[in-house]
């Protein structure tokens, strides 16, 4: 498909001129291109912040909820369409700070669903406090003497929990993050693409040259299904003198999806919406349940 058919007539796009959030926006659109994907069998949810405000700017079904709070919408979309191709957005605060309990539970739920994370290591909306991906000793104007706590690294928190698909890609290598992006869609289960998004604003540190300084692409042969080696290689970070992997580091294959667990897909695969109520049935069951 062609990029023109998820574009959004009249969009007045709000990030900031050179923000990395744009070249997420382009390879998502590749990948959805590439992938045949109508815009019509897509659902994008999203929660708050600078990241949050991308499906407005994609042509797509789409949900924008609470802080911290997409992932329970996604997974409830997916369960009742269990058809559409459903994309969760958020920010590193969004998705690792306010919902970082959402984020834990939902990768153990395994739903077949995408979650997409612009990782700007700072909160971009908000004008610049840190986030839990910020490095340490970062400063701003509200963290004076710098950031001590220890960044969040979702990659190695990802692979502990067994998520079914983690991967990391740099927002200023675009024809590489629309591949990791097609897999993880294509791939059944959570997908989790942590994508560092320089915030050209309000990060002054985290800069384009700095990612590119600082990250290398996994090694061909590198194996995603050795959760031993894929989590190693998540531990690799600046902190201790090394670069940041990017690519697809774990994935945990045969996995059940959180809607293949669901009794009601067991006899009859058809999405929920599409079934007809059988009145008596229902009436029955509520019956069943009364105390008194
Ligand atoms: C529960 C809750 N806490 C705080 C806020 C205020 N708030 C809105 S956006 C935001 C930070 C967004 O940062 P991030 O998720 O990293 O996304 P970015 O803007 O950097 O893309 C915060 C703290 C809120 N809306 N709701
Ligand atoms: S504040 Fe940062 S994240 Fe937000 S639009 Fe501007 S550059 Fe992008």
């Amino acid at each position: 498909m062609d990029l023109e058919d998820y574009k959004v007539d009249g969009a007045d796009i709000a990030w900031c001129p050179g923000c990395g959030n744009f070249s997420i926006l382009q390879s998502l659109k590749m990948a959805l291109g590439d992938l045949e994907i109508k815009p019509e069998d897509l659902v994008m949810v999203s929660g708050i912040g600078q990241a949050g405000k991308l499906p407005h700017y994609i042509k797509s079904n789409m949900f924008n909820g609470l802080h911290g709070r997409s992932l329970s919408p996604a997974t409830g979309i997916k369960a009742s369409n269990t058809e559409m191709t459903v994309i969760d957005v958020s920010g590193d605060g969004c998705m690792y700070g306010e919902g970082g309990n959402h984020f834990m539970h939902t990768i153990r739920r395994n739903p077949n669903i995408t979650n997409i994370v612009h990782n700007n290591m700072v909160y971009g909306l908000t004008k610049g406090q840190a986030s839990p991906t910020s490095q340490k000793h970062f400063k701003t104007p509200f963290q004076v003497d710098g950031v001590f706590e220890e960044p969040f690294n979702p990659i190695s928190t990802a692979i502990t929990l067994g998520a079914s698909f983690v991967a990391r890609a740099f927002a200023g290598d675009i024809s590489e993050t629309k591949e990791v992006i097609k897999k993880a869609i294509m791939h059944k289960g959570y997908a989790l693409v942590d994508i560092f998004q320089p915030c050209v604003s309000f990060n002054k540190i985290n800069t384009f040259q700095w990612f590119k300084e600082n990250t290398y692409y996994l090694e061909d042969d590198h194996n995603p299904f050795n959760r031993l080696d894929a989590l190693k290689r998540s531990m690799e970070c600046p902190t201790y003198n090394q670069k940041f992997p990017l690519g697809i580091f774990y994935i945990n294959e045969g996995k059940k999806t959180f809607e293949e667990n669901l009794p009601v897909y067991e006899r009859d695969s058809s999405p929920l919406y599409s079934r007809k109520v059988d009145r008596e049935k229902l009436k029955a069951l509520v019956e069943s349940k009364r105390i008194i």
